[in-house]
């Protein structure tokens, strides 16, 4: 008798080579326009899938998995937050939640750098005059940005991409310094001569550059809220590659137009894809459309381990990146 193939959902449009192989595995169903899917439609998606593959765009909650059918077993998410998954919800009608760490830590310590770089050096600011045909010849005062050789980096949370952000700024000068739940490992503090910061407030007090490289969670939503940017100093500059609703946007877009924090780097924001409109008309801000990992190489990747995490799953067997809710 023929083994039925797992129906698998898929709610986005994936890199060419991960969908032919998903179509090679799986009885798949995939979104060849890429139109985000609305609630009513994620609704159904559950209730006829086995596994269903949802991306940072899709909010998979209590609602959704309400109409979960009795064959959804996995929900194997494309990407490493999993904050668009109410994973206890899921966890609790016996549905496995996976999701693809690992693969996109490079590639988003990169995006952070080149935040730090572009908002501290005005790189955007620059690169938009020479466009608007605006350079009009070197001038020793103009374009005047911050150095940020010999700073201090403040990292919050100390993970894979917060370490990968760490050993790329120490080779630009920074020193380095984090905040997390608990100090890293002995090993991972001597390679990066990392100082540990028991208290955020403290911290920000006393570091140049903020990074945030922590999950969403509910420990850390508006972590930095507006209490905390005060803390900061006026030359500081924050930059988020993580999620937005770490920060309190609205808070941070009113300091930076007063002056109270120099600049932002952001990829993330609180109510994707809007942004607070204060925000779009500041020049010492450079926003990018949450592209952190948005490189072939790491799409890619991702996909793979969709796919290694739904077979292994579908062959009974524990998936390499179960999501285990005390761990959020
Ligand atoms: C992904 C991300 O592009 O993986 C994450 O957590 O934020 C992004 O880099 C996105 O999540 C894909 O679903």
């Amino acid at each position: 008798m023929a083994v039925r193939k797992p129906k698998i959902v898929v709610t986005r449009r994936l890199p060419e080579p991960v969908e032919t192989r998903m179509r090679e595995l799986f009885d798949v169903e995939l979104n060849a326009d890429d139109r985000p899917m609305t609630a009513e439609e994620l609704g159904e998606a559950v209730s006829r899938a086995d596994v269903l593959v949802p991306t940072v765009t899709d909010r998979i909650d209590a609602r959704v998995l309400s109409r979960a059918g009795p064959d959804l077993k996995l929900i194997a998410n494309f990407g490493a937050g999993v904050d668009n998954i109410d994973v206890a919800t899921a966890n609790a009608r016996g549905v496995t939640v996976t999701n693809t760490p690992g693969v996109l830590t490079e590639d988003t310590a990169d995006m952070t750098m080149a935040l730090i770089l572009a908002t501290a050096r005005r790189v955007v600011e620059g690169a938009n005059v020479v466009q608007a045909g605006e350079f009009r010849g070197w001038s020793p005062t103009w374009m005047m940005g911050r150095r940020i050789w010999g700073k201090r980096l403040g990292i919050i949370g100390m993970g894979r991409i917060g370490q990968a952000v760490a050993r790329r700024a120490r080779a630009f000068g920074l020193s380095v310094h984090y905040h997390n739940r608990k100090p890293a490992p002995a090993a991972v503090v001597d390679e990066l001569q990392a100082t540990y910061w028991e208290s955020l407030d403290q911290m920000l007090a006393r570091t140049d550059v903020i990074s945030v490289n922590c999950p969403h969670t509910p420990a850390t939503f508006h972590l930095l809220s507006a209490r905390r940017l005060k803390l900061l100093q006026s030359h500081a500059i924050v930059v988020n590659t993580a999620r937005g609703e770490v920060i309190d946007e609205s808070a941070l877009a009113n300091m930076v137009a007063r002056g109270e924090i120099a600049g932002a780097g952001l990829d993330v924001y609180e109510n994707e894809p809007a942004i607070n409109p204060k925000l779009m008309k500041l020049p010492n801000v450079v926003l990018l459309p949450h592209m952190g990992s948005a490189t072939v190489e790491a799409r890619i990747d991702m996909g793979e381990k969709v796919i290694v995490n739904i077979k292994t799953f579908m062959d009974g067997h524990r998936p390499p990146d179960r999501v285990i809710p005390s761990m959020l």
